[in-house]
Parts: C-alpha cells; structure tokens; sequence
C-alpha cells in the first residue's frame, strides 16, 4: 500500500486523478483503516508461495480455497468500459474482497466511519482485504493497468450490491463489528 487519503470533493476531473483533498493532506495511517476492518499486507510478488509464509497461512487460516487472475486493463478485459463502470459504483458485497496486485496499480475507495471517502493506492506486492459489508469502490490510476490475483472461500460471488444497502445482512453485520 503506497498511502491512502482522504478524497477530495472534485467530481468533475477523472477518476483516475489522485483526489487527495486540500482540507486533509496527509496520509491516514494503517489503524485507521484496521479500524474499518480492511486490512493490508505487504509481500514479494517474485516469492511469495513458500509453505508457511505470510500468503500461505493466510490462505489456510481465512479458508481462501479459490483463487484467480484478472487484468483490468482496456485490451486485456473484456467489457471493459462497463467494467471499469460497474467497479466504480458505490458497493458493498456479501464477502470479502481480497485482492493481491502482481502487477500494475490502482485506487480502491473505502468509506469511513464518518462516511467520507478514503483513497487507498495499492501495487505490485499488496494484498489487501476489504470486509464484507464495507462500502466501496474501484478505479484504475492514470497509468490504466493492474493484474490482481482474486482470492475466495468456497465458490466465488463477485456481485456488488450497489448503494444504498443499509439493510443487507453483510452491511448490518458490518457495523455491528464497528461498535
Ligand atoms: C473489483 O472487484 O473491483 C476488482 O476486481 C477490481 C480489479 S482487481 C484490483
Ligand atoms: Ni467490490
């Protein structure tokens, strides 16, 4: 993880932007967003399947039994414009979103307690877990690359509950473990 901040309020200039606001410059540190549950590691992408490593006992200890690739990228995805839409839409799901970048970079944005945006830049080398329940969203940066390994306990459910979803059991659940 390369920062996080909190966003701007500029809706006009593209996404892809950084959007660090003027109001609060500076990063927000890594309890912060324990804080809101996502939670971040930092490993080699050259070597990082050891037996017993930092990769290798998450996947057993969060039973991640599933795992795939996907490159969002504009020639390597397809349906890419939808795509890079639908990510971007505010959303929350009902499981965790693990993501490990092999290569690229990109933004993923959290909100926080106080419902503000947090702009988290991840690259090569960052897992990263968002909870089920958290309100989010993608977006690539302007270089318009990441190749991300997608991790999932049992069959893997990629839809995203678009907000609002303040009744959905995983949104319940998840403020129930912010009190
Ligand atoms: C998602 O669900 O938002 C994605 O898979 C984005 C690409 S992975 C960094
Ligand atoms: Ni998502």
């Amino acid at each position: 993880m390369s920062g996080a901040w909190y966003m701007d309020e500029d809706y006009e200039t593209d996404q892809r932007e950084p959007h660090r606001s003027p109001n609060e410059p500076a990063d927000v540190d890594m309890s912060l967003l324990a804080d809101i549950g996502v939670l971040h590691w930092k490993l080699d992408t050259a070597n990082y399947e050891g037996e017993g490593g930092t990769f290798d006992k998450l996947r057993k200890e969060r039973g991640y039994n599933y795992s795939d690739i996907i490159t969002v990228s504009p020639d390597k995805l397809p349906n890419y414009e939808q795509k890079i839409k639908s990510f971007f839409e505010e959303h929350l799901h009902s499981d965790e979103e693990i993501r490990f970048i092999l290569e690229g970079s990109g933004y993923f944005d959290v909100r926080s307690k106080g419902d503000k945006w947090i702009r988290i830049k991840v690259e090569c080398g960052d897992l990263i877990i968002l909870p089920a329940g958290i309100y989010h969203r993608f977006t690539l940066d302007n270089k318009n690359y990441i190749k991300a390994m997608r991790l999932f306990q049992g069959e893997p459910v990629w839809t995203p509950i678009n907000r609002p979803a303040d009744s959905h059991p995983a949104r319940m659940t998840y403020l129930q473990s912010l009190q």
